[in-house]
């Protein structure tokens, strides 16, 4: 049996989870009282000390944390042990702002490589498997993280990191890759440029995909699952928490397996930081158990998601997130509408188009508005000009369904839209620059 398959933590009854969180959460919530001084502030603020948390239903006693708050605290300021004890930082990449870092001890990264690991293995993978890892490398979470808990998986480990497609193609076909890691974006433009090198599904020798980092459909899953001959499971993480293996996708493949041991997760009401009741849509919040270097208590992810305990086919018992649609931050208001990029998304996959888009949003006479370039595939190619009209108009329809807004829909020659290689970015909102 494979060792980081662990039935007896992952496929655990209810009431010994909750006594293991208990147990965890009293002693983090003393060792940050302790250590944090920027987080015991905020707890004395709300009135509360170690002796209040008995176990988890203690929990929302706790204050917040928000993103906001890192950035005040930044650079050292959350650090849970003495600078000489910590031995590595992350970094997100700071698109909404100033950058995070976290912190790592010793044992904080041999927890973050244990979950990476439990995600390999449950996507299939064995010290069998060559394991090629196409997340950028460096201060980027992706690389690291499944680097490591490739190793600890015992697979013979390709660190290719992100970029230069053609050697990443390379490399999977010469080495037998059977497991790739990296951004569904990321995936989806390698199974294009296979297309262009004459190679289809059956000529490569992956079978799985751990992909994550950002926001991906349903629809999408099919695409890539398609055009790679693999089966495609979701990882999510964040670099507050460790990066990715927070949860991850068994094969069943519905909905993201929590690493409950380490992490308790909340879905709360975003505006007023109300805990919302099982299987309602929120922002997930959550809470790290055993960490020592950045032990975020209650951290807010701006991530939207509902959480199921509904059993699941592979017998894991952790609790499971949906596919986040997107962060708070990402979800565009356009006039008065939530409108979320990966409803957008879903409504040209599966009018047969592929996720090579770019949705620009500005303010014009003080109406905000929608306009979203979408590539043509080279299957879809056509210069009849008639016949492009008609396409747009199908999406145009097709988005005012899913939104209820109006959307201008411009269909442009394949190619024409940058690819990427990490996160892609989808939205140009004017109205913020
Ligand atoms: O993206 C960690 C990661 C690396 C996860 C590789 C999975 C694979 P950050 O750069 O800190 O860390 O960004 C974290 O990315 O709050 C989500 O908004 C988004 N995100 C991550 N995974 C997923 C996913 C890494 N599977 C932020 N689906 C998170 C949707 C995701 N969004």
């Amino acid at each position: 049996m494979e060792r980081y398959y662990q039935p007896e933590i992952e496929c655990a009854p209810r009431e010994e989870m909750i006594r293991l969180q208990s147990e965890r959460l009293v002693k983090q919530v003393r060792h940050v009282w302790e250590n944090v001084p920027y987080y015991r502030k905020k707890m004395e603020k709300k009135g509360v000390t170690p002796d209040d948390i008995k176990g988890i239903d203690d929990l929302h006693k706790l204050p917040f944390l928000s993103k906001d708050d890192l950035r005040e605290a930044y650079p050292y300021g959350l650090l849970g042990v003495p600078k000489k004890d910590a031995v590595r930082i992350q970094s997100t990449s700071g698109t909404t702002g100033k950058r995070v870092v976290a912190f790592y001890t010793h044992h904080d990264i041999d927890l973050w490589e244990d979950c990476c690991a439990r995600a390999i293995v449950a996507a299939g993978g064995t010290n069998e498997d060559v394991c090629q890892v196409s997340y950028g490398y460096g201060l980027f979470t992706g690389g690291p993280g499944l680097n490591g808990g490739s190793h600890k998986v015992g697979c013979l480990t390709v660190p290719t990191s992100s970029g230069n497609t053609d050697r990443q193609i390379m490399f999977i076909n010469d080495l037998g890759a059977t497991i790739i890691c990296c951004t569904p974006s990321y995936a989806a433009y390698l199974g294009e440029r296979m297309k262009e090198m004459g190679l289809g599904p059956d000529d490569i020798p992956l079978k799985a995909g751990i992909f994550g980092a950002e926001a991906w459909s349903e629809e999408m899953r099919q695409d890539i699952q398609n055009t790679l001959g693999i089966k495609a499971y979701d990882i999510y993480g964040l670099t507050e928490l460790s990066g990715p293996g927070v949860a991850f996708e068994c094969s069943d493949q519905n909905g993201m397996h929590i690493n409950e041991d380490h992490f308790i997760a909340e879905i709360i009401d975003p505006d007023t930081g109300e805990a919302l009741p099982e299987g309602s849509e929120g922002e997930l919040v959550f809470t790290a158990l055993d960490k020592e270097a950045f032990p975020l208590l209650r951290y807010r992810t701006r991530d939207v998601c509902s959480l199921s305990r509904t059993p699941c086919p592979c017998g894991r018992t952790h609790v499971r997130m949906a596919k986040p649609k997107g962060r708070t931050d990402d979800m565009l208001i356009i006039r008065g509408v939530n409108v979320f990029p990966s409803q957008i998304e879903t409504v040209l996959l599966n009018n047969g188009y592929a996720a090579n888009y770019q949705i620009v949003v500005d303010r014009v006479n003080n109406t905000d508005t929608l306009d979203v370039q979408v590539e043509m595939t080279p299957e879809l190619f056509t210069d009849n000009l008639g016949e492009i009209e008609a396409r747009q108009k199908e999406l145009v329809e097709g988005l005012r369904a899913m939104l209820g807004i109006r959307a201008k829909v411009t269909l442009v020659a394949p190619k024409t839209i940058a690819r990427s290689e990490g996160k892609a970015v989808r939205v140009i909102d004017k109205r913020k620059i």
